[in-house]
Parts: structure tokens; sequence; C-alpha cells
């Protein structure tokens, strides 16, 4: 295998199974079966590093963050032009990805693979990307890009690719560990004010049934969880038990992130529904998690199942189960936030996600208008085709340290 070293153009040798796989799902430009619609040819693609400051610090159990660092694809097929984010972080501490690695990954095995190739409907791209194994974020962002890509040749919204049923999503925020509880009490009613529809507080063992018993003491009852960023373990979970008394509608990855059989325990335990979060890599580990009860909720992360045709499939095997399923979220900027809305618009998407307004992330964010929140605590579903928003390009120029454009 011949790995290229350069910015230039750069050639792949594929294994004969990655070769195979490909041949199934794409053909080179030109060579269209007949009969069959061409919707997606990808001409050339941009990867770049942004780094973006955050309106303010976000905290879980596994550290604080002032900024995002993300890789952004842009996919270009025809004189339409789509967009794809990584939520893949700086540092390996939400799952083994990083930029770095999203970055290796994506300019030396991803891209590669589907430059100069036409496709039947976007779904095939991400079958041609399988032959890379994990990499669910890499793969995601460019999967993404050539799904809002197909979306911008057929002249329609995501959403409708996508199978979504609703034209408005409903929204709950993420609120990150405070400096104090005055400080977390000040947050929650800020965003009960403008109308989100639930709260979700990340919790570590000695800040969580504390906090949560605050806030029960001052708001009363309204729809309350935690996120734990598999922060305890089995030893520790008598601080998880303590939190069942409070009527939170969920309890998101108490456990390790790849523990489906101890998550599968302390569900037996719980009245409260464990909702997976970083268990979730894929369709099959979701499959296990329900056979073996070990959650009654998913959360849906495209980033981490590889994109929207895993997500979809996802969401339909959830369906399946009667597992209601919501719509995480990865301090998106508005380019991944308006990918998560179009999907978030499936039917089983029953439960508020966090996919929350920019203006609580990114000021400016990379699209204008930004994503709002209505009052009564719902984002609409773009119509445009594709995503749908406006990319402000001479801001993700402004923003870019790195980049990388690769020529059919
Ligand atoms: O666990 O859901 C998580 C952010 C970064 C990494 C992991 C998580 C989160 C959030 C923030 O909870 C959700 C958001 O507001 O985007
Ligand atoms: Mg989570």
């Amino acid at each position: 295998m011949s790995l290229p070293t350069g910015g230039r153009r750069r050639q792949l040798i594929l294994s004969p199974q990655a070769q195979q796989g490909c041949a199934a799902a794409c053909y080179h430009a030109g060579d269209r079966p007949p009969g069959h619609p061409r919707i997606v040819f990808i001409d050339a693609i941009e990867l770049r590093i942004l780094h973006l400051p955050l309106v303010r610090f976000f905290e879980t159990s596994f550290g604080r963050t002032d900024e995002r660092v993300l890789i952004l694809v842009r996919v270009d097929g025809e004189g339409a032009v789509g967009w794809g984010e990584c939520v893949a972080d700086a540092h390996p501490f939400y799952s083994a990805e990083t930029v770095r690695t999203a970055w290796h990954i994506l300019s030396d095995y991803l891209v590669p693979a589907v430059l100069g190739r036409q496709f039947g409907h976007p779904r095939e791209v991400g079958e041609a990307l399988q032959f890379v194994r994990g990499h669910q974020m890499a793969k995601a962002a460019l999967e993404m890009g050539a799904w809002d890509l197909a979306a911008q040749q057929a002249g329609v919204p995501l959403t409708r690719m996508l199978g979504g049923t609703r034209t408005a999503i409903a929204s709950g925020v993420s609120i990150g560990i405070q400096p104090s509880l005055e400080e977390l009490a000040e947050r929650v009613a800020l965003e009960r004010a403008a109308g989100y529809q639930r709260v979700k507080i990340k919790i570590k063992p000695g800040w969580d049934v504390e906090a949560v018993s605050f806030l029960r003491q001052r708001f009363g009852d309204f729809p309350l969880m935690v996120d734990a960023n598999a922060a305890y373990t089995v030893a520790t979970s008598d601080r998880l038990r303590a939190l069942d008394g409070f009527g939170l509608t969920m309890i998101e990855q108490p456990l390790d992130y790849d523990d489906i059989r101890d998550h599968a325990t302390l569900q037996r335990a719980l009245r409260t529904p464990i909702c997976l979060d970083e268990s979730i890599t894929t369709v099959n580990r979701a499959e296990e998690a329900i056979a073996l009860q070990a959650c009654r909720v998913i959360n849906v992360k495209p980033g981490r199942v590889g994109g929207h045709a895993a997500s979809v499939a996802l969401h339909d095997l959830c369906a399946r189960h009667g597992i209601p399923v919501w719509h995480g979220g990865m301090l998106e900027t508005g380019i991944g936030r308006a990918h998560n809305i179009h999907l978030a618009s499936l039917p089983n998407f029953s439960l508020p996600g966090d996919i929350a307004a920019s203006r609580r992330y990114f000021d400016p964010d990379l699209i204008d208008p930004p994503i709002e929140v209505r009052p009564d605590g719902t984002i609409p579903v773009p119509d445009a085709p594709g995503i749908g928003v406006i990319v402000v390009e001479e801001r993700v120029a402004s923003l870019t340290d790195e980049v990388l454009r690769l020529h059919a």
C-alpha cells in the first residue's frame, strides 16, 4: 500500500477486498450503468481545520473546553456544494477519535475512496467507506457532506431524503458542570425562560446528588435529566441509586463507554431509565444493548455511528423495539447543527434533543442567519435544499488553520 504524504492529489492502492466493496457501491465517472440514476458525483473535496472560541466554557466529567477545534468537509459535485462537520474533539476523552486521527483517516483513506466517483444514492457513499474499520466520526463528516450535496443536487431539503416527518423539532439544553450550585441554578433559570423543553445537567462523583436535589428544591418538578459521560463504576453506583428518587427523565451513560453488561445490571436496580450515548457506536452495539436491556432510551449522534445512513438504521431499530431516541449534541457549529435538525425530524425522535440555539455556543456562528429556538422550545426544520442554511465562507476561511484540497 502506498501512503501519500503531500498535500496534492493523493493516490491510494486499496486491498482487493476494499476495491470489491467499493466497486459494488460506486462507479467511476462516465461509466454509469444504464437506467441507474446519478444522484451524487463528487469531483472535489476540501478538508479544513478550524478553531472557534466557545461563548462559554463547557465542562463534563472528562474536562473543560473553551474552544472547538474541528474539521469541516466541503464536498463539490457538478456545481453543487455539500458540507459536513466532524465532531471529533482535539482530545481522545469522549471518544478515541481526535481531530488529528480524523484528518489522517479522511485524507489518506476515505476521501481517495470517493473522489471522482458517482453514486446512485448518498447511502452508497457510507458503504464505500466501510473498508475502514471504526473511525465513525471521520466517516460521518464525509458521508454527511455527501448527503447535503445529494439533497442540494436534487433540490430538496435533507429531511425529505432522510425520511423526516416533522417540520419542527423539540429542543433541550445540556448544561455543563458549574463552579457553584448557585451558578447552576442561574443557568437553569435562564434556559427554562428561553423555552427549552428539558434540561440536562452534566454530573460526576461529587457533583451529582447535591446538584439534582438543589435544582428540585429550587424549581420543583420539571423535565430534568443527567449525563455522567461514563464517570461511574459499579463500585460508585450507590450515588446513581441515590438519584433514583428525583424523578429524572433518564440517566445518560453512567458507566464505562464499552460496558453494556454492567449497564444492564444497573438498569435492573434503577427505576429511572438509562440512556446510552458513548456505548452505542454501531447498530450492532445497539442491538446488543437492547437485547441485554442495558438501556430504555438511546441518544443518536450521527458522528458516533458513522453518519446519516447508520443513524437512520439505528433510529429504525429502536422504533421496532419501542426504544425512544433523542438527538445528542457535540457542540456543533451551525453546519453540524443543521444536519442534526434534519435527522431529528424522523418520527422516533420523540424526546427533546441536545440541539439548541447557535448563540449558546458560537457568536457569530459559521452560518448566517444562526439557528434560533422559538419561545415554545422548538426549532423549525429548514426547508431550503440540502441542510438549508447559508455558510459564511469568509468566516470559515478566516478561522481556518489548515486546508487540504483534493480533486478528481
Ligand atoms: O455527552 O452528550 C454528550 C458535548 C460534547 C461531548 C459529549 C457530550 C456533549 C454534550 C453537549 O452534552 C451537547 C450540546 O449542547 O451540543
Ligand atoms: Mg452524553
